[in-house]
C-alpha cells in the first residue's frame, strides 16, 4: 500500500472491489450537556462540544503509517453540537418516509455483507475481494435487509442505520439540516475531554467489554464476548465524557473530509475541513469487526476511508449542528 490507495482494504471493500464484472481486485483502494435537536426532522440527542484545543493523532504509535494518523498536531475547533449516537435505523426510516429517497446501494443493487450476516441465497452473492474474501457483494442487500434479502430491520430499529454510502448520509443529513462532522471534530467528540487517551474512556481496553469490535479469530470465530456478532444498540456500553456512545467499535462513521495520508502533515491549525478534493471520504471510529490481528482502528486516533458511493454492513455515520 503506498500513500495514493485508500487506507479501508481490510476495513471495508469499495464499492467497485464487490462488482460482479469486476475482473481483477480493485485496489481497496468538560461533560457536555445534552441540548435537543431544534429540528423536530431529526430525532437522535445532540451534546455540545466546548470550543478547545487538542491534540490530534496517534500519540501511541499504534498506527500504521499508510493511514496517516500522524504527526500528532494541536488543533483548534470552535464549540459545535454532535448526535450523541449514530443514527439509527428508526431515523433513518423517518427521513426515507418522508422523502422517498433510495440509497445507493438500492440503486446499484447490492451491497457488501460480512460472511457470517449473510441470510440471502448464494446465488445472490455477485462477487467478493479476493484480498477480503469475507466481504460478499450481495444482491438485494441494502439498508432495509442487512444480511441480504433474507433479512429484516426486525428487532433492529435502534441499531446503526448501515449500507449507507457517504452520498445517501449527506443527503440524510440535507433533510434533517444538520451535516456530517469534520474528522477533527469527530476525533475531538471522541475523546470526551480526555487528552491524548487511546480510547474514549481511556488508554486500557480493561476486563470488561466497553465497546463493540470482535473476540476470537478473525474472521471465521467470534465469542462475541462483548455480546454482539453484528451491530448493537446505539446506547450500548457506556457513553464518554461528552455524552457519546460508541465512537469506536458497533460501526464505521463517515466524515465530512475528504481523505489524505499527508493531511496531517500541513492541515490548518484551526477547524480544518480536510483537503479540496480526494478520491475517498474518511470513515472513523473501526467497527464491530476491528481485531486486533488484523485491524486496530477501534482508536480514538485512527483513520480509514472508502469512496464515496461504498455502502457496508459496519458503516454508518453521526451528524453535527450547522454553524450559525
Ligand atoms: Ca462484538
Ligand atoms: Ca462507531
Amino acid at each position: 500500500m503506498n500513500a495514493g490507495e485508500p487506507a479501508a482494504a481490510c476495513c471495508a471493500p469499495g464499492r467497485d472491489g464487490l462488482h460482479a464484472h469486476s475482473a481483477i481486485t480493485v485496489p481497496l483502494t468538560v461533560r457536555a450537556v445534552p441540548v435537543m435537536s431544534t429540528d423536530a426532522r431529526h430525532g437522535v440527542e445532540q451534546v455540545r462540544v466546548p470550543g478547545q484545543t487538542f491534540e490530534m493523532g496517534d500519540a501511541q504509535g499504534a498506527g500504521r503509517p499508510a493511514d496517516g494518523e500522524l504527526p500528532v498536531h494541536p488543533v483548534e475547533v470552535a464549540e459545535f453540537a454532535i448526535d450523541s449516537t449514530s443514527v439509527t435505523n428508526a431515523d433513518f426510516a423517518r427521513f426515507v418516509d418522508d422523502t422517498g429517497y433510495r440509497t445507493e446501494a438500492e440503486n446499484f443493487g447490492f451491497s457488501a455483507v460480512f460472511h457470517m450476516a449473510l441470510r440471502a441465497d448464494e446465488s445472490d452473492v455477485v462477487g467478493s475481494p479476493p484480498a477480503t474474501p469475507w466481504w460478499l457483494g450481495v444482491r438485494g442487500a441494502d439498508w432495509r435487509h442487512p444480511g441480504g434479502g433474507k433479512s429484516s430491520l426486525d428487532g433492529l430499529e435502534d441499531h446503526p442505520v448501515v449500507h449507507v454510502s457517504w452520498n445517501d448520509a449527506l443527503a440524510y443529513c440535507q433533510w434533517a439540516g444538520r451535516a456530517l462532522p469534520t474528522e477533527a471534530q469527530w476525533e475531538c467528540a471522541s475523546r470526551g475531554g480526555l487528552h491524548g487517551a487511546r480510547y474514549p474512556w481511556g488508554d486500557d481496553l480493561g476486563e470488561q467489554w466497553r465497546c463493540n469490535i470482535w473476540q476470537g479469530t478473525f474472521p471465521t470465530a467470534n465469542t462475541e464476548a462483548d455480546g454482539w456478532l453484528t451491530t448493537a444498540p446505539v446506547r450500548s456500553y457506556a457513553p464518554n465524557g461528552y455524552g457519546l456512545w460508541q465512537t469506536v467499535g458497533n460501526v464505521w462513521e463517515w466524515c465530512a473530509d475528504w481523505w489524505d495520508a499527508r493531511y496531517y502533515a500541513d492541515s490548518p491549525a484551526r477547524d480544518p475541513r480536510g483537503p479540496d478534493r480526494g478520491e475517498v471520504k474518511v470513515l472513523r471510529g473501526g467497527s464491530y469487526l476491528c481485531h486486533d490481528s488484523y485491524c486496530n482502528r477501534y482508536r480514538n486516533s485512527a483513520r480509514s476511508s472508502n469512496t464515496p458511493d461504498s455502502s457496508m454492513g459496519n458503516a454508518g455515520f453521526r451528524t453535527v449542528s450547522i454553524p450559525a
